[in-house]
């Protein structure tokens, strides 16, 4: 049997840059998601499923020896707060079938699957961080927080269960900020108003932010959201009980991100309509995060720089991105 990965979730935002970097390595990759795939890679088999199907996971274990996981698919947390029910069944079922199909796998194999997790700063709460740390008061306010906590917390026992056994999963965990791509306008999120300002003001459109303009939450640029991801799959053995690892690349509330985009775009508007839920949960979010973990355990590179991201990367990468179409 080849030996290959698996990917869930790959048509969202994340998804779909990691696939990318992935498709990239001489190795098969099932991806599974949902909706069809726009994008077809030679060495990818594309699976139109739900990571609930536990018939469709089980055939997958069965017919591949997969080596690595990486599970994406799941309710964003506004999505989550308007369906908790779905986002329970996704966030949390769906993922724990995932991990168990993977230990089971790892055990009858007697080797251990590597399965990488994204959490979020939704884990944190109820009262908003400075310089949050993994292990500071982590009381999630929203069903998406408590999910990802969940997850983070069931990888984290399976993993030590696996290390017991000497085999089963390897699990590994990157609590993401906000996420900013040049490449796709994200729905669903919370923190969706600093791309969707991206686009905005690239397309010449005025934009209603739903948080006030002092509301400040930590970012990381796709492209190196998905370093992170690379990186901390690649390191043969993360020497740590910690499982889930913060990362960040800068902090932004709506009034820095204008500032930044209006430099290269000055015509662009935004108006405030602030809407509760999502204040409400932004509100109990870290300000900025403390990667010190990640930067010992695998040189992650923590910028700061509120300039650069937007200088260097965002608005040049967008321009190419549109410039294409
Ligand atoms: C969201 O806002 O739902 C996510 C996140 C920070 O987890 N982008």
């Amino acid at each position: 049997m080849d030996n290959a990965i698996l990917i869930t979730g790959f048509n969202g935002e994340i998804g779909r840059q990691t696939l990318l970097s992935l498709s990239k390595k001489e190795i098969p990759i099932i991806a599974l998601d949902i909706n069809e795939s726009d994008i077809k890679y030679n060495n990818v088999v594309y699976i139109k499923d739900s990571i609930l199907n536990q018939s469709v996971i089980t055939s997958i274990f069965n017919d591949y020896n997969i080596i690595e996981v990486y599970h994406f698919a799941a309710l964003l947390s506004q999505s989550a707060n308007n369906n908790p029910e779905l986002a329970h069944e996704v966030n949390e079922e769906g993922s724990q079938l995932i991990i168990n199909s993977a230990m089971s796998h790892g055990i009858k194999n007697e080797s251990f699957i590597k399965i990488f997790f994204p959490s979020s700063i939704a884990v944190y709460g109820p009262r908003k961080l400075k310089n949050a740390k993994e292990l500071d008061i982590i009381k999630p306010q929203t069903i998406y927080g408590c999910n990802k906590l969940a997850i983070e917390q069931f990888g984290t026992q399976r993993h030590e269960e696996s290390i017991e056994l000497g085999f089963g999963i390897d699990f590994r965990c990157l609590r993401f900020p906000g996420i900013i791509s040049p490449y796709t306008i994200p729905s669903g999120g919370t923190t969706d108003f600093a791309p969707q300002m991206l686009h905005a003001a690239y397309n010449n459109e005025r934009y209603t932010c739903k948080v006030d303009s002092a509301t400040t939450l930590p970012f990381l640029g796709i492209k190196n959201a998905v370093e992170a991801i690379l990186q901390i799959m690649v390191i043969p053995n993360i020497d740590s009980k910690l499982r889930a690892f913060n990362v960040q690349e800068t902090n932004l509330n709506p009034k820095e991100i204008i500032a930044e985009l209006q430099k290269e775009f000055p015509k662009f508007i935004v108006d405030y309509d602030i809407d509760s839920k999502f204040q409400s949960i932004a509100d109990t979010w870290p300000e900025n995060l403390n990667c010190d973990e990640a930067t010992k355990k695998w040189n992650f590179v923590n910028n700061q720089n509120k300039n650069i991201i937007f200088e260097e990367y965002l608005i040049p990468e967008i321009k190419k991105h549109y410039g294409k179409h």
